[in-house]
């Protein structure tokens, strides 16, 4: 990807919230991910259909810093690198690692940011701390649960409240498995349901501008010293706060 596209994606994510890297990962680096994806699904099956952590049959789930969920060409992408860097100063960091699956019987949740809104004093978005990274590990449909978001909306303190009185419009984002969707946060958006049979995974990483620790998120993580040693230098700058496990 040129300067120029890469500031084009920063622009996006600015004005409207968030950009699609179109075809980025290879299909069969992400059917890598789905399959290993599938087994950590069942195993937390049961607290999914009692105690789901995202709404009815919408769960949240930690994944870990391991092939085949680790895939380089996701994980290491240069084209996600030079953005989160662009947009959260060169020593930005990963500092989560998870999936957002809604499965049937999943419902819309309630329109919300993932973080605090704050604005300056003359009324301007602060500038982000953090931003996120998706990708589907299948093709998003409008009956499998696609995410719902307001272009702009993270500009508008208001937009919460227009959306819920159906005042704004807004978009499902349909993405294709190798898509990668880069957004702010702080953009409004909701998960809608799924109505189909099959799992609509996304792996989601989050990337934190450095001294702005929330803490949190990479203590349920690890990752084995041998595999941190064997990846890129970049990767191991942008995965340095993963604390290190013996399995
Ligand atoms: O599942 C989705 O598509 C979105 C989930 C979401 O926004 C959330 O749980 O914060
Ligand atoms: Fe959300």
């Amino acid at each position: 990807m040129t300067q120029g596209q890469i500031a084009e994606h920063v622009d996006k994510i600015d004005r409207i919230g968030y950009t699609i890297l179109e075809g980025l990962i290879a299909p069969d680096v992400v059917a890598e991910m789905a399959a290993a994806f599938e087994p950590i699904y069942q195993a937390n099956l049961d607290t999914i259909r009692n105690d789901p952590n995202r709404g009815p049959m919408r769960h949240y789930i930690v994944l870990p810093f391991e092939p085949p969920l680790y895939q380089s060409a996701f994980h290491g992408h240069p084209a996600v690198f030079a953005i989160v860097r662009a947009i959260l100063g060169d020593d930005v960091y990963c500092n989560q690692f998870a999936s957002d699956t809604p499965a049937k019987g999943s419902v819309h949740q309630k329109w919300h940011a993932d973080t605090a809104v704050n604005f300056t004093e003359d009324g301007k978005l602060q500038t982000p701390d953090l931003i996120a990274a998706n990708t589907s590990f299948v093709d998003v449909t409008p009956e499998n649960g696609p995410f719902e978001v307001c272009d702009g909306s993270h500009h508008d303190p208001d937009a919460i409240e227009k959306l819920t009185n159906q005042e704004l419009e807004f978009r499902p984002l349909y993405l294709k498995v190798g898509d990668v969707l880069v957004r702010d946060p702080r953009c409004i958006h909701r998960g809608s349901p799924n109505t189909t049979d099959t799992l609509r995974g996304v792996a989601v990483l989050g990337f934190d501008r450095e001294g702005t620790e929330r803490g949190g998120h990479l203590v349920e993580n690890g990752i084995r010293p041998d595999f941190y040693e064997s990846l890129s230098r970049d990767e191991q700058r942008m995965y340095r706060k993963v604390p290190r496990i013996e399995t």
